[in-house]
């Protein structure tokens, strides 16, 4: 374990990261120098929250006083190319997420899942089979939005966590073991952050670093960047595929999931079974089902809990239906990626109303453009990308007539309801980060779902009257 008591430590970022972890080290005696970009102005509410604890500060830039620390915490959203983290490193101070110094402190046993998308959907799936079969204690945490260090506090070795892991939490682990890793899938983003996708993807990686032979990790066989993070791992290597037959995991065969080590083959569940759309949730239920079954859990349970399985807010939430209209509306604010949004465009049949576009973080939107011309039938874009967005989808022979620039969020929705049909669906699936315009998608979600609720509800008044 760590020692922190009277140790010097310095939080670098005070949100949600920073404030948990201040709490956690405080209690333990430690000597802190809290630090963030922001002025204390900025952070009025968050520094009230601290103000019964000794803390110094460092507000509106980080320097000497972090730098005069033994320790460095990161938060998550910090980016480690400034200069200030130069310095650390010149003068030697090592330099921790807030993951890794969570880590120190327990005993408790480790799923981690990490991935470009399906992270969130997976682990709160995860939890929520193992919650139901009683095997201990099961907390859920991580980039899902409450941070591990919060939750750690009383655990024991025979408790569980499973924990949503980011690559920006992974930058900066040194011994974070999880006793199962689970690599969903690997395609292009944070790049602004990564800068190429080799460090994406080595930093992904890093979620095997510390696994050895005792250790399970369970990978997407159909994706082959996914598998050559896998190519010398120490310990049990499992397979999720539905395309091919697994040597060892689950396979998708003839609708049906079936469990497959060497001779042996069970089936777990029918995939027609899972209430949650599209073939990359299949992939979502499978890694969760796949996780719980190798820990012995029943496959009754599984199979139940898939069943009732709401999913995510804001991960292709359905909002409404209008029964007359014969009109669904979709929440999917949390696709903050191309690649996020062509999978929640691709889960429906129906024609689309789409509205996209976000914060610019020069993403490819070139496969973005050519799902769009074959599913959607109206476009209305919105933020920083709405220009760029545009450009992409006349490029692949998307008419101009059906695309409509928007200002804002209201703008949005009233031009997306005005041309919805009969059998359509209302698709908010941006394809970027919200932070343009909102401090996080789950706030972009909520403006789109009272939009539509106070337009839709009050066409159909309007109707009756
Ligand atoms: N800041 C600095 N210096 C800088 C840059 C930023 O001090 O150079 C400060 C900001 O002013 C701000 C603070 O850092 O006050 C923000 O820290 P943060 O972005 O790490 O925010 P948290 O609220 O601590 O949220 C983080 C994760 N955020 C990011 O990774 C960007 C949350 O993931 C996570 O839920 C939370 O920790 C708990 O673990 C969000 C996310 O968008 C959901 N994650 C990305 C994703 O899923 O794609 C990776």
């Amino acid at each position: 374990m760590l020692e922190v008591k009277d140790k010097r430590i310095a939080i670098i970022g005070l949100s949600r990261t920073g404030i948990a972890t201040a709490e956690f080290l405080y209690q333990r005696g430690a000597e802190l120098v809290v630090s963030d970009s922001k002025t204390a102005d900025e952070l009025k509410n968050v520094l009230e929250k601290l103000k019964d604890m000794e803390i110094e500060y460092e507000l509106g830039g980080h320097g000497e006083k972090c730098l005069s620390c033994d320790l460095i915490v990161v938060s998550p959203g910090v980016p480690l190319d400034i200069p200030f983290f130069r310095r650390a490193r010149e003068r030697g101070i090592p330099v921790i997420s807030e993951i890794e110094l969570a880590y120190q402190f327990t005993e408790a046993k480790i799923i981690a899942i990490t991935g470009t998308n399906g992270k969130t959907t997976t682990t709160q799936l995860t939890g929520e089979i193992l919650q139901k079969a009683g095997i201990g204690k099961v907390i859920v945490a991580g980039n899902i939005g409450t941070p591990l260090i919060r939750e750690i506090g009383d655990t024991g070795k025979e408790d569980w966590l499973v924990v949503e892991i980011s690559s920006f939490q992974l930058e900066t682990i040194e011994d974070f073991r999880p006793d199962i890793s689970i690599f969903l899938n690997f395609t292009p983003d944070h790049l602004d952050r990564h800068k190429t996708l080799e460090n994406y993807w080595l930093a992904k990686k890093r979620i095997f670093e510390n696994q050895t032979a005792e250790d399970l990790a369970i990978v997407n066989y159909d994706d082959q960047d996914v598998m050559r993070a896998v190519a010398d791992f120490p310990g049990s290597l499992y397979q999720v595929s539905l395309e091919k037959r697994v040597d060892r995991g689950i396979s998708l065969i003839d609708g049906k999931l079936i469990f497959i080590e060497g001779e042996q083959e069970e089936e777990i569940m029918d995939s027609a079974e899972i209430p949650l759309k599209g073939s990359h949730n299949i992939q979502n239920v499978t890694f969760a089902a796949l996780a719980a079954h190798l820990l012995g859990v029943p496959v009754e349970i599984i199979r139940d809990t898939v069943k009732n399985f709401k999913g995510g807010e804001h991960r292709l939430e359905e909002v409404f239906y209008l029964k007359n209209d014969d009109i669904l509306v979709i929440d999917d604010s949390k696709a903050t990626n191309p690649d996020s949004a062509i999978k929640g465009i691709q889960s429906f049949e129906s024609p689309i109303v789409l509205i996209a576009g976000g914060q610019d973080r020069n993403a490819d939107f070139t496969e973005w453009g050519r799902v769009i011309k074959e599913r959607v039938r109206v476009l209305v874009l919105l933020g920083e990308t709405r220009f760029k967005l545009k450009e992409e989808a006349l490029k692949s022979g998307f008419s101009n007539i059906n695309i409509h620039i928007a200002d804002n969020m209201k703008e949005a929705v009233e031009i997306a309801t005005s041309h919805l049909k009969k059998g359509d669906i209302l698709l908010l699936s941006p394809g970027c980060p919200s932070w343009d315009m909102y401090t996080s998608y789950q706030e972009r979600g909520r403006e789109f779902q009272e939009m539509v609720r106070k337009m839709l509800l009050t066409r159909q008044e309007e109707r009756k009257g």
